[in-house]
């Protein structure tokens, strides 16, 4: 009972939720990890739902009003009224005026998610079905990332959530992701970064996200895109550059798009034949 309380309580207070991913009895937003998803959970904490809030209590006040001062045992002759200017204006301006002050902040969010600064680190996200492709293009590097079945899944990696290969970031740096499809509507998703974008088979869509602390982040699809629509998770490690710099190397071998040698070779042989 405590524990359901208490979850009750994170799910009012986001903010407070220490996790990565999806927690039992979660409402709220899972912790932000980067300015992006910074300013929009202040945008929602501190603008929509104080909005909402107040317009919620006033209406509910308004219709008890209402009930009780013309209720029908104290108006036997009920009311011709059917005009009022005053209030008629009032009710188009005040709610104009909310959309206005709504407005900035959002427009602000949504262009610095629009404007991608210089990017560190460049990363293809292809949808297929059901799983995410990968590619690093300026490090040559080509991977296929599947969901872990329950069976093979180790201690503390989330069910539906883990995959057999994660992406690697560096901390504090830029990371653009462009996004595809090979077969049908997807979209790559990652909540504590703030990012959700549709994969759209012949088309290339572009975000990005620069990730302030490090950890294990877990996305899923996000575009009902068939059957297996919720067995393609994302998985992304952000590590130091250290890190990084030793997974690429690691990379490199393991998941290398084409052997360069061969190509070399190739190139001297079509040379010679000319
Ligand atoms: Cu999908």
């Amino acid at each position: 009972m405590l524990k359901k309380l208490c979850y009750i309580f994170l799910a009012f207070y986001p903010g407070l939720v220490f996790a990565d991913q999806p927690k039992d009895w979660q409402l709220g937003f899972q912790r932000a990890a980067s300015k992006g998803m910074e300013d929009i959970v202040w945008f929602h904490d501190y603008m929509l739902l104080p909005i909402i809030t107040a317009i919620t209590v006033f209406v509910l006040f308004l219709l008890l009003y209402t009930c009780v001062r013309y209720r029908a045992s104290k108006n036997k002759v009920a009311s011709t009224t059917s005009h009022n200017t005053m209030i008629e204006v009032l009710w188009t301006l005040i709610p104009c005026l909310i959309l206005i002050v709504m407005a900035v902040p959002s427009f602000k969010v949504l262009y610095s998610q629009d404007t991608i600064p210089k990017a560190d680190v460049t990363i293809k996200a292809v949808g297929y079905q059901w799983y995410w492709g990968y590619e690093y293009p300026d490090e040559n590097i080509i991977f296929d990332s599947y969901m872990i079945d329950d069976k093979d899944l180790k201690e503390n990696q989330p069910r539906l959530l883990s995959v057999d290969n994660e992406i690697y970031v560096p901390v504090n740096k830029v990371i653009k992701v462009m996004i595809t499809a090979n077969d049908v509507l997807h979209a790559w998703a990652l909540p504590s970064f703030g990012v959700k974008r549709d994969a759209i088979p012949g088309r290339i869509n572009e975000t990005w996200f620069k990730a302030d602390r490090t950890g294990t982040f877990y996305g899923q699809c996000s575009e009902l895109c068939g059957i297996k629509h919720a067995f393609m998770p994302i998985t992304v490690n952000v590590v130091s550059e250290d890190e990084y710099n030793q997974w690429l190397e690691e990379a490199k071998v393991k998941f290398a798009n084409e052997d360069l040698n061969t190509n070399i070779k190739i190139a001297k042989q079509v040379k010679e034949i000319k």
